[in-house]
């Protein structure tokens, strides 16, 4: 089990002003930010970040949307990264999203949903190259 994690706080968040709040609720929950930008998707790049879920009927949709404005992009690191972050964003579909989590709080649906957490130590690694280069994630 690896150490990092990779979130991106998504347009709807970035658009209503909730980066601070999602940030707060991050570093409260004791995790360190290791490398952090604020940036935007093209559609080809958003595709590209999503294509594991290609074939799934939402996928137009979710490009259109991480698309649609800037998201804050970071990698974060605490023990058993991961899962403990999976913990705090809570349920994709903030309707199943348990209190104290940063969905619950602040989704607005299952598609604009706020932030984003690896699934996995190798998704992690592959997402936070996806935005960060070697020497700005020590
Ligand atoms: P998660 O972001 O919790 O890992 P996921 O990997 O299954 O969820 O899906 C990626 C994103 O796609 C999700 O954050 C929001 C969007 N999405 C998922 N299911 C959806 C649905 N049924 N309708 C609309 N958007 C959906
Ligand atoms: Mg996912």
């Amino acid at each position: 089990m690896s150490n990092r994690t990779f979130t991106m706080i998504k347009p709807d968040a970035v658009a209503n002003g909730h980066i601070g709040g999602i940030l707060n609720m991050i570093t409260e929950a004791g995790f360190r930010i290791v490398a952090m930008k604020m940036t935007r998707l093209s559609g080809e790049k958003a595709g590209e970040f999503y294509a594991v879920h290609k074939e799934r009927p939402f996928y137009g949709e979710l490009v259109e949307f991480m698309s649609s404005g800037h998201i804050v992009a970071a990698i974060l690191e605490k023990d058993n990264a991961v899962e403990a972050f999976r913990n705090l964003i809570g349920a994709t579909n903030p309707a199943n999203a348990a209190e104290g989590t940063i969905r619950k709080k602040y989704a607005e649906s299952i598609g604009r949903n706020a932030v984003h957490g690896s699934d996995s130590d190798e998704n992690a690694e592959i997402e936070g190259n996806f935005f960060f280069s070697g020497l700005e994630k020590f």
